[in-house]
């Protein structure tokens, strides 16, 4: 990871909290008009389907838009859903874009061009978090992670028109001070229907499991926060009373939801009673437990996202994935299923423990366990992680818009190039092919996992080994 030098940080600590609130405060009141935002989410070159179709709001950049409205006019812009990005930043004084790695390139083109024309940059998200001096160079300033705990900061200097280069916290704020989440920014879109209907949620963040190729440790650190559950709970209710039903669909974009396992259990009790649907990413360690998927079934969970990533132990093992049990796998995936949850099981190639029989091994225990939802990708060293560090002598390419986990960024140890892709093609096709979803899907609920299914079905059909070049 890069460092910062000390004297392009700014921190929280500077001064007490309220004292730099009621600047802030008195110097927006001060202003003869509002500065206005513009607030982008870039859509990536990517031409794989992560970022097309029907695509979740952003709960990121509507957790930028809620903080920045106190303030400030906002206009919205998710490009994914085709709300078109300027050419003429002119109405604007501020454009802050989000970014993860796979659209970076395009975050830096919109940067690049709204710098030109004199506007106040500034970039977030995890990519410009990860590689802030890179970023730097396409922007007034960039915030590393969360925005809240650096608020009061930045938007005094925004008023004053004095930036820094980069904005970080020296010290997380607890949860507890996050707004109600604003989603009306993003619904006001015409395009807004492209979104899906299930609710972003956040009840936690931070994940201490520390795998080597997440970007989360360097983000948060061994750091795990919570937000009370009364504020998540209020939250789902305030969103019931809005669409005027109970049975509202959630999905929880925490990074690891039960590594606290009595607040997660006392989440799902409350969340029984509310009558809610939900899904969430989980690691596995505490899904072996059949009263844990029993309550969780009762709660209204009705999808999990789970990593296996791999089904070789020494894989497992070498990515530091402590989490992952593979004497567990089975049990936790039948826990699930007997309590009628799904499973969107990721799966990941390419490590340099893989063989051709790792792929053989994989589609066995898909087939076997009749996984309803499992997605492929082959191995990414984002930057910033260590894993990244350490593969970068052998690391394919640099250009961030390979970097949407369906390329192929280096030879592994134990299979060259072609046969990791050849396998991997053939393993999508095979698990996807229409007597295979049926084995999967037989007698499961007709629900959007089905359509998913017969999407990755025609997705898989037309892939081919050179589309992972
Ligand atoms: C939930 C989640 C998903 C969900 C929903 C994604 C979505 N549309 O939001 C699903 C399952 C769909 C998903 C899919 C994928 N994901 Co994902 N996902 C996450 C996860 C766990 C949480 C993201 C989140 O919403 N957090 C809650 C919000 C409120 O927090 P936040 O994002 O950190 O935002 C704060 C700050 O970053 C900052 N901020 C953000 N933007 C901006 C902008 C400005 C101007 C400012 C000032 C501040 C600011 O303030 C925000 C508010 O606090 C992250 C891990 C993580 N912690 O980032 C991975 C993560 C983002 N995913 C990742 C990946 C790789 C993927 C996939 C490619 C996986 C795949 N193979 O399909 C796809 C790509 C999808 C896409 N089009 O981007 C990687 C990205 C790595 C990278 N360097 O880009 C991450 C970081 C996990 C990891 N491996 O490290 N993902
Ligand atoms: S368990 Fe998931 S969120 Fe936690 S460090 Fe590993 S990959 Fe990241």
């Amino acid at each position: 990871m890069q460092t910062l030098s000390s004297d392009i940080v700014v921190s929280s600590l500077d001064q007490a909290p309220d004292f730099s609130e009621k600047i802030l405060q008195q110097l927006a009141a001060e202003q003869k008009s509002r500065k206005r935002w513009l607030l982008i989410q870039p859509i990536s070159n990517t031409s794989m389907m992560v970022d097309s179709g029907t695509v979740s709001m952003p709960l990121n950049l509507i957790m930028v838009a809620t903080l920045v409205g106190k303030l400030f006019d906002v206009t919205f812009i998710d490009e994914r859903l085709g709300d078109k990005v300027p050419e003429d930043f002119s109405g604007f004084d501020v454009v802050a874009i989000t970014s993860r790695t796979l659209n970076a390139s395009k975050a830096y083109k919109i940067a690049d061009n709204a710098l030109r024309q004199g506007r106040t940059v500034i970039l977030g998200g995890v990519h410009p978090t990860m590689l802030h001096e890179e970023a730097s160079s396409h922007c007034t300033s960039v915030v590393y992670g969360e925005i809240e705990s650096i608020w009061t900061e930045l938007a005094t200097d925004v008023l004053k028109g004095t930036m820094q280069s980069v904005y970080r916290a020296k010290e997380l704020k607890p949860m507890s001070a996050m707004l109600h989440p604003d989603f009306s920014y993003a619904l006001s879109s015409k395009n807004a229907k492209k979104y899906s209907t299930r609710i972003p949620v956040l009840a936690t963040k931070g994940c201490p499991v520390g795998c080597n190729f997440c970007t989360t440790p360097t983000v948060y650190g061994k750091s795990y926060r919570y937000r009370e559950l009364d504020l998540v709970l209020d939250e789902m209710r305030y969103h019931q009373q809005r669409l005027g039903k109970k049975n509202v669909n959630f999905s929880f974009m925490d990074d690891n939801i039960s590594f606290r396992p009595k607040y997660f259990m006392t989440l799902l009790e409350e969340m029984a009673k509310l009558g809610v649907h939900w899904n969430a990413n989980i690691s596995m360690n505490f899904l072996d437990k059949p009263e844990v998927a029993a309550l969780a079934g009762r709660s209204g969970c009705d999808l999990l996202s789970i990593g296996f990533e791999s089904l070789n132990p020494e894989t497992i093992k070498s990515v530091q994935k402590g989490s992952n049990r593979l004497g567990s796998y089975e049990q936790v995936v039948s826990n699930l299923h007997n309590n009628g949850i799904a499973i969107q099981g990721y799966f990941m190639f390419g490590f340099d423990n893989d063989t051709e029989e790792s792929f053989q091994l994989t589609y066995d225990f898909i087939m076997k366990n009749r996984i309803e939802f499992p997605v492929f990708s082959l191995v990414t060293p984002f930057p910033g992680t260590p894993y990244f560090d350490e593969m970068k002598p052998r690391i394919r390419h640099f250009d961030w818009d390979k970097y949407d986990t369906y390329h192929f960024m280096f030879e592994p140890n134990k299979m060259k190039g072609d046969k990791l892709l050849e396998n991997f093609v053939k393993l999508q096709r095979e698990v996807y092919k229409g007597r295979a979803i049926m084995q999967r899907m037989k007698g499961k609920p007709l629900n959007w996992i089905w359509l998913a299914n017969y999407m990755m079905h025609r997705f898989t059909n037309k892939l081919s080994p050179e589309y992972f070049y």
